[in-house]
C-alpha cells in the first residue's frame, strides 16, 4: 500500500473500524475512503454494488459488523446471523467482482469450539461444537472465513482473516444490556463509586478465562498483517495471555478507585469456560502487542468524558 492507495474501511465509525482509521491517517495515508450506515447499508447489495463500482478501492478492511457482549449475541440471535452474513456477503463479494487487490476480513475468537484445547490454535476451526450462547455470530464469522479462502482458492483473490480476541478500547459500547465485559464494568463501578453504592454486580461466575487486547494494538496488527500476510486461512490476533473475570472486576475496581464489595449473578451465563488465543503465527510474521492491560484500561478510563452516562 502507498499512501496514496485508494483504501476503503468498512465500519469506520465502530471500536476496530476507528482504531484502523485512525492508524492509517497516522501513517500518512491519504485516499481513504469511508460511509456511515446511513450513507451505506452494508447489508444492501444493490447499495454496495453500486458503491464499489463508483468508487473501485484498492484495499478493503472489513471491520464493519454487528457485534456485541454475551447477552447481546444470545438475545439478537437472528439479527447476529442475518446482518453479518449480509455485509460480509455483499463486501467480499463485490471486492472480486470489482477487482480489490486485498482485501482483510476481521472475525472473532469465538469461532472456535467452545471446549477446544488452549491455547487456540489457528487449525483447531471446525473441530467441535461451538459455545451456545453466541453460535449465530461465530457461524457467520466462519462464513466470513470461508467465503475469503474460497475466492482466494476459485479466483485468487488475495483475501486474508484476522481474529481478535476480546477487544476494547475507544468508541467501544457502554450499554449495560449489549456491551461487552470490560465496558460494562468499568460503567458500572464508576457508577458505583459515583453514587456510592454498596456493591457492584458481575454476571456469571467470574470464573471464565479471556485475554484482553486494546483495539490499537489489533488495528497496528491488521497494518502489518495488511503488509506482510498473504495467504488463506487464519491469523489469531491477541496477547498471548488471560485471566479470570474475577480478577479483572478487581483490576477495574482499583482503576476506577472503587471501595464496595463485588458480587455474582448466577443468573447469568457464563459462556465459554477458556479462550486464550495461541499468538505463535502472528509472533512468527513479526508482530506482538504493545499494551498492557492495566495500562490500557487506565487510558480509556481517562478518555471517558464523552459518554453521556460518565
Ligand atoms: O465480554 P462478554 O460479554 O462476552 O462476557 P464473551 C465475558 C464474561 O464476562 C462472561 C462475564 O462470562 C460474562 O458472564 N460478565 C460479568 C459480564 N459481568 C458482566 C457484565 O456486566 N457484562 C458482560 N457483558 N459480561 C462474546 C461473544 O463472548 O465475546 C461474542 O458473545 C464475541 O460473540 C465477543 O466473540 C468477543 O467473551 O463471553
Amino acid at each position: 500500500m502507498e499512501t496514496n492507495t485508494k483504501i476503503f474501511i468498512a465500519g469506520h465509525r465502530g471500536m476496530v473500524g476507528s482504531a484502523i482509521h485512525r492508524k492509517l491517517l497516522q501513517e500518512g495515508f491519504q485516499n481513504l475512503i469511508v460511509r456511515n450506515s446511513r450513507e451505506l447499508d452494508l447489508r444492501n447489495s444493490i447499495e454496495v454494488e453500486a458503491f464499489f463500482r463508483a468508487e473501485q478501492p484498492e484495499y478493503v478492511f472489513l471491520a464493519a459488523a454487528k457485534v456485541g457482549g454475551i447477552m447481546a449475541n444470545n438475545t439478537y440471535r437472528a439479527d447476529f446471523l442475518y446482518e453479518n452474513l449480509m455485509i460480509q456477503n455483499n463486501v467480499i463479494h463485490c471486492a472480486w467482482k470489482y477487482g480489490v487487490k486485498k482485501l482483510l476480513f476481521l472475525g472473532s475468537s469465538c469461532i472456535y469450539p467452545k471446549l477446544a484445547p488452549q491455547p487456540l490454535k489457528e487449525e483447531y476451526l471446525l473441530t467441535g461444537l461451538l459455545e451456545p450462547t453466541n453460535e449465530p455470530y461465530a457461524i457467520a464469522k466462519i462464513a466470513g472465513i470461508k467465503m475469503c479462502d474460497a475466492y482466494r482458492a476459485q479466483y485468487g483473490c488475495n483475501f486474508i482473516s484476522a481474529m481478535p480476541t476480546n477487544l476494547y478500547g475507544p468508541n467501544d459500547n457502554y450499554d449495560l444490556e449489549k456491551s461487552h465485559v470490560l465496558p460494562a464494568l468499568i460503567r458500572k463501578f464508576h457508577e458505583a463509586k459515583r453514587q456510592q453504592l454498596p456493591e457492584v454486580v458481575l454476571w456469571g461466575s467470574g470464573t471464565p478465562l479471556r485475554e484482553f487486547l486494546h483495539v490499537d494494538d489489533l488495528a497496528d496488527a491488521c497494518f502489518h498483517l495488511m503488509q506482510t500476510y498473504n495467504e488463506a486461512g487464519l491469523v489469531n490476533v491477541g496477547v498471548g495471555h488471560d485471566l479470570s473475570i474475577k480478577d479483572l472486576a478487581l483490576l477495574i475496581r482499583d482503576v476506577v478507585g472503587y471501595q464496595g464489595a463485588i458480587v455474582h449473578d448466577l443468573s447469568k451465563p457464563d459462556g465459554t469456560p477458556r479462550k486464550l488465543m495461541d499468538v505463535a503465527k502472528l509472533t512468527a510474521v513479526g508482530w506482538q502487542a504493545k499494551i498492557g492491560l492495566e495500562e490500557g484500561i487506565r487510558r480509556v478510563y481517562a478518555q471517558l468524558g464523552n459518554e453521556t452516562w460518565f
